[in-house]
């Protein structure tokens, strides 16, 4: 069984995160989803989300492609993850390309394409959001 890992906030769920997650458990037979926690969100990636962590979490784990939803607390626990769930390898959206890639002493690494014409913040200026009256 080729398990894969990747991580992410996923909020406002659209379906730029559901083509990775497709293409990510194409690469094997097990995915497990790190979601990033209302805390990580706020305290190190800057980010305010919609939904909180449980219902993020509920949104995944209702995706029949995702097998295995934990949480995302830092940045240093990948390494970690991996050895603890015997992850065969690590994807995530090519946004982030080169910088995980220490996690290859552990597991393959594959960053795969952006779908590039859809984002969160995108939706939100779409429909008159800005960032003053977000959600708290
Ligand atoms: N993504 C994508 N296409 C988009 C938007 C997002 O392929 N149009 C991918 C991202 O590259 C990422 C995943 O969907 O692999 C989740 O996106 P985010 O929730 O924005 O994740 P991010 O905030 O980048 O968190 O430790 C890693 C971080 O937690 C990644």
């Amino acid at each position: 069984m080729k398990r894969i890992i990747t991580y992410g906030t996923y909020d406002l769920l659209h379906y730029g995160h559901i083509n990775l997650l497709k293409r990510a458990k194409d690469l094997g037979d097990y995915l497990i989803v790190g979601l990033s926690t209302d805390e990580f969100n706020t305290n190190a990636k800057n980010k305010k989300t919609y939904f909180p962590y449980e219902v993020r979490k509920q949104l995944l784990e209702s995706l029949r492609f995702v097998d295995l939803v934990i949480p995302e607390e830092n940045w240093e626990q990948k390494k970690t993850d991996i050895v603890k769930y015997e992850a065969d390898v690590f994807v995530i959206g090519d946004d982030w390309a080169g910088k995980f890639d220490e996690l290859k002493e552990f597991c393959e690494v594959v960053y795969l394409p952006r779908t590039p014409e859809i984002s969160t913040s995108k939706i939100k200026s779409d429909l008159g959001i800005n960032s003053s009256n977000q959600k708290e």
